[in-house]
C-alpha cells in the first residue's frame, strides 16, 4: 500500500498542484505581502493552541537563508495515524487542504481566513519544510520538498520539551519576493501578542552578524494595546476601561481610554485578523458607547432636558479602542472581504459594553464627568465647523467657484491629467510658477508653515487660510463634506526644501491629508517631490545628486581631479526656474514619491502620526533619531 498511489495521495497531489498554479487564491499574492503571509498562516496554528490554553510561548526565528523556523510549547501536532487517511495527523495538517475545515467543539479556528488549511498551503509553496514534533519524550520529524512528503513521520531521538518546530523556505518559483523584513514581522507578532494575553511572543533575526531579538509579552492583553497606542498622548484619566464577556457563542474584548487629541482611534479585530472596514462588531460597539455615554449624561444631568443627544463621534473625540472578538465562523464582506457580516457580533459587543461600561461609570463618576465634558466641548465646536462649512458653501454657491488668490491654476480640465504643486515659501512658489508647465501644473505656494492639525479641532481648522486655500483648490471639500470625485488634480505634490523644516512642513501636510482627507492617500494621489541636494559642474557640464551616495557616483564618473564646483542646495529658493524645472518638475525626468497606507498598519501608522505631531517632544527626538537612516533628506 505505501507505494501505491491511494485515491487519497492523488488528492493531495492535486491540491497541491492547485495552490502551487494559483497561490494568490490562498495567500492573496506573491508578493512580499504573501511571503510575509506564510509566518503568519504558521504562527496563527501555535497561536490557537495558545488560545486552547496550551501553549505559552511562540518563537519566530529568521535564519541565515530566509527561511524562517516557528517553535511552540504546546501539545505538538498528534503523530498517531489517522484511520481514514493511513497517514500521521501530522502528514494530514500539511498536506491536505480540507484539514481542520469544520473545527466544531469549542475551537475558534478560520484564524487567517484560510480555514485551517493554512499550513498545508504554506507547506505547497515552500521549496522545503520540516517539522519536528516534541511528545511523551520522543523526538519525531519529517521532511517535504514542495509540499510533498520525502518520507513518512518518523521517530529520531529522545527530547526533555513538548510542542511543535516548523521550519520551511518559501519557494523562490513562486515568490518574487523571498527576503523577510524583520520590521514587517515584528508589527504583526507585536499585535498578535496584544491580542492574546499572556503569551510571549519571541522574534529573532539570525541574518546578520548581529542578532536581532524582540519579546513581546503582554499580560494585560488589549489593556495594554490601547496603553501603547496611548503613550505619546496625554491621557484624560489614569484608567483603562475594560469589557470582556461572552455572548451567543461571541467572545468579547474591549479596552478603551480618552486622550486629550480630537482624533479617533479605534480598532477592530475578529479572531486576531484586522477589520480595517469595521462591520457588525464596530456598529455594535459605537452604538453601546453613544447610548450608554447619552444615558448617564442624561441621568446625571450633564444634558438638559431641551439639549439634544451627545452625537457617536462627540463621544469618540479623543478615544482610543481595541475591539476584539473571537467567533467560529466569521462571515466577511464587502470588496475586500474585510468588513465583518455576523449580526450575533453585533448584539453581543452591544450588550457586553453596554453592561460593563454603565457599571464602569457608575464605579467612577470622576472619569465619567471627564469624558462627559469633552464630548460637550466636541459637539460645540462641530456645531460651529458645521456652521464655518455651511458658510464656504453658501459662499462658493453665491460667488461661483472662487479659487484662492495665490493659486496659479492650470489651463487643463480633465483631473486625471492635471497636477498640483504645493510649494514651500513664496519665492519657491514665485520660480515655480515661472517654471511650470502651464497646461497641466497648477501651483499652490504655502506661506510658512501650516496648523498642526493633531492639534486643534476641525472649526479651528477651517479658519487657516492655507487649509481653506488647499481644500477650495483640490475642489473636494473637507470631513463629511469630502467628495474624491470633485477632486481637480490627481497628483497632489509636495514640494518643500530637503532640510529639516521641509521635512516638518511635508509631515504637517501629510498629517492633514491622513485625518481629513484620507482617501487622497488611499487613491494615491498624493506624491512627494525629491529636489535635489547637490549641483556638481565641470566646465559646461552639469549634474544634480538627489543623495550622498549619487554626489560619490558623480564624483568617480567625471574624475576627482580638477576643476569642478560643488553646490549644496539649502532650499528651492537657491534654484532658479529652469533649474527647479529640470530638476524637480519635469515628468519626463523627475522622481516622485508616491505617499501609500496599508490599511493593516493603521494603528502604527497612527501611533507615527502622534510620535511625530503630538505634544510630548522627547518621543519624537527618539523617534526621528531611530528612523533618520530611513529619511535621508532629513538634515540631521
Ligand atoms: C510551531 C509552529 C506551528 C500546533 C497543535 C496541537 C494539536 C493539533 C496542532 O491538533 C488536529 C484537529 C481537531 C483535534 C490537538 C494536540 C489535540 C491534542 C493537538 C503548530 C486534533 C490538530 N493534541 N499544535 N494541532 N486536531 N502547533 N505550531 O502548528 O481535533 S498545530
Amino acid at each position: 500500500m505505501s507505494n501505491e498511489y491511494g485515491a487519497d495521495q492523488i488528492q493531495i497531489l492535486e491540491g497541491l498542484e492547485a495552490v502551487r498554479k494559483r497561490p494568490g487564491m490562498y495567500i492573496g499574492s506573491t508578493s512580499s505581502k504573501g511571503l510575509h503571509h506564510l509566518v503568519y498562516e504558521i504562527v496563527d496554528n501555535a497561536v490557537d493552541e495558545a488560545l486552547a490554553g496550551f501553549c505559552d510561548t511562540i518563537q519566530v526565528v529568521i535564519n541565515k537563508d530566509n527561511s524562517i523556523t516557528v517553535i511552540d510549547n504546546g501539545r505538538g501536532i498528534p503523530v498517531g495515524i489517522n484511520q481514514k487517511k493511513g497517514i500521521s495527523a501530522v502528514e494530514v495538517v500539511f498536506t491536505i487542504l480540507h484539514a481542520g475545515g469544520k473545527f466544531g467543539g469549542g475551537g475558534y479556528k478560520v484564524s487567517g481566513g484560510l480555514h485551517g488549511v493554512g499550513a498545508a498551503v504554506v507547506n505547497a509553496l515552500s521549496r522545503w519544510l520540516e517539522v519536528e514534533i516534541h511528545v511523551d519524550g520522543k523526538k519525531y520529524f519529517q521532511r517535504y520538498e514542495r509540499g510533498i512528503a520525502i518520507d513518512q513521520l518518523k521517530e529520531v531521538g529522545e527530547t526533555d520539551d513538548r510542542g511543535t518546530k516548523v521550519s520551511f523556505l518559501p519557494d523562490s518559483d513562486i515568490f518574487e519576493e523571498t527576503v523577510y523584513d524583520f520590521d514587517i514581522l515584528k508589527q504583526r507578532l507585536r499585535e498578535m501578542a496584544f491580542l492574546t494575553k499572556d503569551l510571549k511572543i519571541i522574534l529573532r533575526d539570525e541574518r546578520d552578524e548581529e542578532v536581532k531579538e524582540r519579546t513581546f509579552h503582554y499580560v494585560g492583553g488589549i489593556v495594554e494595546y490601547v496603553e501603547y497606542l496611548n503613550k505619546n498622548k496625554d491621557s484624560l484619566y489614569p484608567e483603562i476601561i475594560y469589557c470582556e464577556g461572552k455572548k451567543d457563542n461571541v467572545y468579547v474584548e474591549v479596552a478603551l481610554q480618552h486622550n486629550n487629541s480630537y482624533t479617533e482611534s479605534c480598532y477592530s479585530f475578529v479572531n486576531n485578523i484586522t477589520t480595517p472596514e469595521g462591520g457588525t462588531h464596530m456598529a455594535g460597539f459605537k452604538n453601546a458607547i453613544t447610548k450608554t455615554f447619552n444615558d448617564y449624561a442624561r441621568n446625571q444631568k450633564f444634558l438638559k432636558e431641551n439639549e439634544p443627544n451627545l452625537s457617536g463621534e462627540d463621544v469618540r473625540e479623543g478615544m482610543t479602542a481595541i475591539i476584539s472578538i473571537k467567533l467560529p465562523e466569521p462571515q466577511f464582506e464587502g470588496q475586500t472581504k474585510q468588513k465583518l457580516g455576523n449580526s450575533e457580533a453585533r448584539g453581543a459587543v452591544d450588550s457586553v459594553v453596554s453592561e460593563q461600561l454603565t457599571y464602569f461609570l457608575e464605579q467612577n463618576p470622576l472619569v465619567a464627568k471627564t469624558i462627559i465634558e469633552k464630548a460637550i466641548l466636541a459637539a460645540r465646536a462641530r456645531d460651529a465647523a458645521r456652521k464655518a462649512r455651511e458658510l464656504t458653501r453658501r459662499k462658493t454657491a453665491l460667488e461661483g467657484l472662487s479659487l484662492p488668490g495665490k493659486l496659479a491654476d492650470c489651463s487643463e480640465k480633465d483631473p486625471s491629467k492635471c497636477e498640483i504643486y504645493i510649494v514651500e515659501g513664496d519665492s519657491a512658489g514665485g520660480s515655480a510658477k515661472t517654471a511650470r508647465s502651464r497646461a497641466n501644473q497648477a501651483i499652490l505656494p504655502l506661506r510658512g508653515k501650516i496648523l498642526n492639525v493633531e492639534k486643534a479641532r476641525l472649526d479651528k481648522i477651517l479658519v487657516n487660510n492655507e487649509i481653506k486655500a488647499m481644500i477650495t483648490a483640490f475642489g473636494t471639500g473637507i470631513s463629511e463634506d469630502f467628495d474624491i470625485s470633485k477632486l481637480r488634480y490627481h497628483k497632489i505634490i509636495i514640494m518643500t526644501d530637503a532640510d529639516v523644516d521641509g521635512a516638518h512642513i511635508s509631515t504637517l501636510l501629510l498629517t492633514f491629508f491622513y485625518r481629513f482627507m484620507p482617501e487622497l492617500i488611499k487613491q494615491g494621489y498624493v506624491y512627494l517631490a525629491q529636489p535635489p541636494l547637490y549641483k556638481v559642474e565641470k566646465n559646461k557640464f552639469v549634474r544634480y545628486a538627489y543623495s550622498d551616495e549619487e554626489l560619490n557616483q558623480i564624483l568617480n564618473e567625471i574624475g576627482r581631479d580638477g576643476n569642478y564646483k560643488i553646490q549644496r542646495y539649502k532650499g528651492l529658493g537657491e534654484m532658479d526656474a529652469e533649474q527647479l524645472w529640470d530638476t524637480t518638475m519635469d515628468p519626463e525626468k523627475r522622481v516622485l514619491l508616491r505617499v501609500t497606507m496599508n490599511e493593516e498598519e493603521s494603528s502604527e501608522i497612527d501611533l507615527t502620526f502622534t510620535t511625530l505631531m503630538g505634544d510630548k517632544v522627547e518621543p519624537r527626538r527618539e523617534f526621528i533619531e531611530a528612523n533618520a537612516k530611513y529619511v535621508k533628506n532629513l538634515d540631521i
